[in-house]
């Protein structure tokens, strides 16, 4: 039977899962870190070093490199890349690639005789790629506020947002004309990849397109008022809004064992991806991921916006809408906290929540190490209520995942109910992080076998959309219920007796 592979590009490495649905079994996988396998990109945990804390750009020549590196591995795993019938996956959402109009040339004339990276390195029109974590582009925001007021928020599902791609395009058309000028085509991480791989211009999925302040989710195009305000002539540049297959694999990707002309999915957002991968694009259960970024998400059963402006709407790559709302400060930052409490994992996990009660009595700390979105905070800096530094290891862990988890809760209740909460990603092995994550949402947390639910999507997106398999076998197959974390009735109080001084410390209150 046929297998189906999805490839994730995150922002510190890349994944790829091969899924044989029939035998619902992920069948091979394989991964690339950027720091460690791609070190001459200079771009360590994915980001190009800079001095302001507010420019976070990447090489988008990593990526490409990244590709190709994956798709080796996956080779040299030994599975039997031609068994493999279609191709999907997904992008850390938000970045941008600029490309000038040598950019369609290049695609069709990719060969395997060279390195891909110094073939697309002609095409491109900017160096340096925006990514998700960049915020330098508040006057943009402002701006566009400015002109559009609620209908920003109402009509692309989001208020303007630093990190989204339309304030990013804007603040690079204000400052570089002559290079927006020669700028002829602009590509979200996943729609680019997807265009390497099919060897012309992919479309942008809505799930991913959700996340630049410029697709209408009322009419799923381009709005085109926002977008002429956003940059002169933008609409032009702006690959089209599609689903389904894209096109057939280029020969190109042939190397690595793979049939080429075999159906390459349209590339979604990582997150969108996690939705599928998770089991979570139906109604019932929101998702925490967490990654190099924290995130909560769910499918919507309706299109609705959140008022105060933190969550966004972005497509459900099942139909429909989703929620979700970002915590930039997740997986590295739990590393910092680890690494200056000189402890291991197993102990940042697990012992330090047995030696803590819940609640930490009254001791909170956000680790808000780089500008934060949810709440918008520009200034980082770690905001906490008690002596940190003097304080044991353990009592500083608890005081940051405590922290963590009442913020992800108190910022996402506006999607409504569900009935239980499903975590991914790297943290989500941990045990002192499951158990809080339930007493504070005092909902069941359930986890899945694959932690790389993004990878997972795309796969299932694949096998979904170029044969035809339906989601809900696909779900029921390759998404089951591996463990189960109750919450505890007794500690909800403690918790609900926390929020007023959480919130004290994200507004910055005096202690
Ligand atoms: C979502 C977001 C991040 C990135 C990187 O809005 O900015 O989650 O997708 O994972």
């Amino acid at each position: 039977m046929s297998y189906y592979l999805g490839i994730d590009c995150s922002t510190q490495g890349m994944k790829a899962l091969v899924i044989d649905p029939a035998a619902s079994r992920v069948v091979a996988g394989a991964s690339v870190r950027f720091t460690t396998d791609l070190p001459e990109f200079g771009c360590p945990d994915g980001v190009l070093p800079h001095p302001d804390p507010l420019i976070r750009h990447a090489d988008p020549l990593l990526w490409v490199a990244g590709l190709e590196r994956t798709l080796k591995r996956l080779q040299d795993t030994g599975v039997e890349m031609e068994r493999i019938a279609a191709v999907g996956g997904d992008g850390q959402q938000h970045g941008s690639v600029y490309l000038n109009r040598r950019f369609g040339e290049v695609l069709k004339r990719l060969s395997p005789d060279t390195p891909l990276a110094g073939q697309i390195a002609p095409a491109l029109s900017r160096p340096t790629s925006p990514i998700w974590m960049d915020s330098a582009t508040s006057q943009a925001c402002r701006e566009l506020d400015a002109r559009f007021g609620a209908r920003l928020r109402t009509e692309t599902g989001s208020p303007a947002i630093e990190r989204f791609t339309g304030p990013q395009i804007r603040h690079f058309a204000q400052r570089d004309p002559e290079r927006y000028a020669d700028t002829a085509r602009i590509h979200l991480v996943s729609s680019f990849l997807c265009s390497l791989l099919i060897g012309r211009d992919a479309p942008v999925d809505a799930g991913d397109g959700a996340g630049m302040n410029l697709l209408n989710l009322r009419t799923l195009s381009w709005d085109p008022e926002i977008t002429e305000f956003t940059a002169p002539g933008l609409a032009e540049k702006l690959p089209t809004i599609g689903s389904g297959v894209a096109g057939g694999l280029h020969a190109c990707f042939a190397r690595f064992g793979l049939r080429s002309g075999i159906p390459v999915v349209v590339w979604t957002g990582d997150n969108p991806a996690s939705l599928v991968g998770t089991g979570a694009w139906g109604a019932g259960a929101a998702v925490v991921s967490l990654g190099t970024s924290d995130t909560f998400f769910a499918a919507l059963d309706r299109f609705h916006t959140d008022p105060e402006g933190f969550g966004h709407v972005f497509g459900n790559p099942a139909g429909g809408f989703m929620s979700l709302t970002c915590f930039k400060n997740g997986s590295l930052a739990r590393d910092r906290v680890r690494e200056d409490a000189g402890v291991d994992w197993a102990f940042f996990d697990e012992t330090a929540f047995d030696l803590t009660p819940p609640g930490n009595q009254g001791r909170l700390a956000l680790p808000w190490f780089v500008p934060e979105i949810t709440p918008p905070v520009l200034t980082p800096g770690l905001r906490t209520n008690f002596a940190f530094d003097a304080a044991p290891p353990e009592v500083r862990i608890r005081a940051v995942v405590e922290a963590q988890a009442l913020s992800l809760r108190s910022h996402s209740l506006w999607i409504g109910a569900f009935d239980t909460l499903r975590v991914t990603g790297g943290a989500s092995k941990s045990p002192g992080i499951r158990q809080t994550l339930a007493d504070v949402f005092q909902s069941r947390v359930e986890s899945i076998a694959v932690s790389d639910s993004a990878a997972l999507g795309g796969a299932m997106l694949a096998a979904h959309a170029a044969d035809g398999v339906p989601l809900d076998v696909l779900t029921r197959g390759l998404t089951a219920v591996t463990a189960v974390c109750e919450p505890r009735d007794d500690v909800s109080e403690v918790y609900e007796a926390l929020l007023p001084e959480l919130h004290a410390l994200e507004r910055g209150d005096p202690i």
